[in-house]
């Protein structure tokens, strides 16, 4: 059994996406980001860098003590080894996954973070809109540039990585498949063969279960008030924010 630390998000689908198509069990615990869950010595303990998702594998790969893993990539990679799905085991192909994989977790998803973040939030936080001005076209920018980069490989190849579907895809398309909603609808008529991929990868079974995961609690509805604390949360963290949970996590066992 996998203990799976989650909020619905781009990030947490991935992992839940990768569940789902390997029909692997697993317990959901909540971790309400806005809530500031994420701040608790036992979930430091799992992830030091105060972000979800993360995992304990309480039956590992190659056995032992139950294994705590957090960030994305390394969570899927992991699951991708115990199960020999989505992953060639070895060979140019698993090189050729891994290039695709680590580019959407160093590029796809922090430049699509950061250019929500200007264009959603940061107008609520910052008065003067000329400080938001450089931020949003640097990052907008940016995300323009990554689509072009995933279009002109979707035109040569089926996938990201080539013919099969991979790891790669399904890190990715949580991202890509927000496009529409941070951009608008003309970025499918720009990036055609990314439309295709989007569509095509969003119609498995697992994707849609994956993605449905607790959608309910993205759905409830807060107070202008709540919303208020809820960013000072986020976008306000520094060192000092978890120096005090993160001593005690270090006393802590994983289990
Ligand atoms: N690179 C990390 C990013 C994880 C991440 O940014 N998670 C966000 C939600 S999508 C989070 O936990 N935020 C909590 C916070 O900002 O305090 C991964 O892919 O796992």
């Amino acid at each position: 059994m996998i203990d799976l630390y989650y909020w619905p998000t781009p990030n947490g689908w991935k992992v839940t996406i990768m569940l789902e198509e390997c029909g692997l069990d697993y317990r959901v615990h909540e971790v309400d980001i806005g809530r500031g869950d994420q701040f608790t010595p036992r979930f430091l303990r799992i992830s030091p860098n105060n972000r979800m998702p993360a995992i304990v594998d309480n039956s590992p790969l190659g056995g032992g003590a139950p294994l705590a893993i957090f960030e994305s990539g390394a969570i899927v990679e992991y699951l991708a080894d115990k199960t020999g799905r989505f992953l060639p085991m070895c060979g140019p192909a698993r090189y050729k996954v891994l290039e695709w994989a680590y580019w959407q977790m160093a590029n796809l998803g922090p430049m699509m973070g950061n250019a929500n973040h200007f264009r959603n939030y940061a107008p609520k936080i910052v008065d003067d809109p000329t400080q938001l001005a450089y931020g949003t076209r640097r990052f907008v920018g940016e995300v323009d540039r990554l689509c072009g980069v995933m279009d002109a490989q979707l035109a040569a190849h089926q996938h990201l990585a080539g013919e099969d579907y991979s790891i790669a895809d399904l890190l990715a398309w949580p991202w890509a498949m927000l496009l529409e909603r941070l951009i608008d609808d003309s970025v499918w008529a720009k990036f055609p063969h990314l439309k295709r991929w989007v569509d095509e990868v969003g119609a498995r079974p697992a994707v849609q279960a994956g993605r449905a995961v607790r959608r309910e609690w993205v759905e409830r509805q807060l107070t202008e008030d709540q919303e208020k604390a809820r960013r000072e949360l986020l976008f306000n963290q520094s060192n000092d924010s978890v120096r005090k949970a993160r001593a005690e996590a270090a006393t802590l066992a994983i289990k």
